[in-house]
């Protein structure tokens, strides 16, 4: 498939100005029941959205769920909270096309139907607890080029070093993506995946193409040495309860706000606030989406 025409834009200098934070608040993984402070209905999709905005937060990864709580990829669902949080809040809406382990592909390829602003590209298989993610090379084709054509921006999910070659590989073979940036994301400390620990990051971020921002997260107990060894490496921070549900061992996390605050704090002592939505448009090289914008140009309409 050809790739379509994107800007030649690259803002990677920008990269360490300030920090994306990224949260992502529900994941496809844990129960409502095992964690109360889950967001699962749209309504406390949106209310997480807005507190953790306020917090230091410029992008939101989502995962829906449906009325019983559980995964889903409901078309209507996914739209309906697009156009939510892009109302409701000033967030980046990025939406996971990996969905839940079980999901089929023809399903996490529509996932883009939704028009988010940016989407997870998964860029290869990993065995996922007792679980495998696949992540087949022809599907993640599809998955970019569809990106490509609808002019969304990948997020590059890496999960084990190997995943990173595939990720030059899909831009090496149909170009670059929407935007004309690259923004990798570390999902580090998947039982199965590499490992959540500042050697594993440094090799994986030698690895990245020249020019690429990225971020990082830690699963479980690997989340605050992986926040930390990001900032003090030059890296972005995602933060929430799809990956981690403890504070600090033994402290059950309060709810996605503490985290995106306690991500904010490390930000400013590393003198790397936290990056505002527009500034993280501009990182990234969305198409601005929002409701009244003057003819399509990427800027908001003044009153
Ligand atoms: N829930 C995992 C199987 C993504 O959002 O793109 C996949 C996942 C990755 O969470
Ligand atoms: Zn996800």
């Amino acid at each position: 498939m050809k790739s379509a025409p994107v800007p030649a834009c690259d803002h990677s200098d920008m990269a360490v100005a300030g920090t994306l934070i990224t949260v992502a608040p529900t994941g496809a993984e844990t129960a409502k029941a095992a964690a109360p402070a889950l967001p699962v209905t749209l309504a406390e999709l949106v209310a997480t959205g807005q507190a953790c905005a306020a917090a230091g937060a410029a992008l939101i990864h989502v995962h829906v769920r449906d009325s019983n709580a559980a995964p889903t990829l409901d078309p209507g669902r996914l739209r309906e909270t697009v156009r939510a949080l892009r109302e409701e809040t000033d967030l980046l809406v990025q939406l996971s096309t990996g969905g839940a382990v079980s999901d089929p592909e023809s399903a996490r390829l529509a996932v883009l139907d939704a028009e988010p602003d940016s989407a997870s590209l998964s860029c290869g298989t990993v065995n996922f607890g007792d679980d495998v993610f696949v992540n087949r090379w022809p599907f993640m084709v599809e998955l970019y080029c569809r990106m490509q054509e609808r002019e969304v921006v990948p997020e590059f999910e890496i999960f084990d070093l190997g995943h990173v070659t595939a990720m030059s590989r899909l831009i090496d073979k149909y170009g670059p993506p929407y935007g004309g940036h690259r923004h990798a994301d570390l999902v580090m400390g998947v039982p199965g995946g590499m490992p959540g620990t500042p050697a594993a990051l440094v090799a994986a971020v030698a690895a990245l193409p020249d020019g690429t921002s990225w971020s990082a997260t830690g699963i479980g107990r690997a989340t605050l040495p992986v926040a930390l060894a990001a900032l003090s490496a030059g890296g972005h921070l995602r933060v929430g309860m799809e990956d981690t549900l403890s504070f600090v061992p033994g402290e059950p996390v309060r709810d996605n706000t503490q985290l995106v605050e306690r991500a904010a704090a490390i930000a400013r002592l590393a003198a790397r606030p936290p990056m505002s939505p527009d500034d993280a448009r501009t990182l990234l090289g969305v198409k601005d989406r929002r409701p009244a914008l003057v003819g399509g140009s990427a800027r908001r309409e003044t009153p």
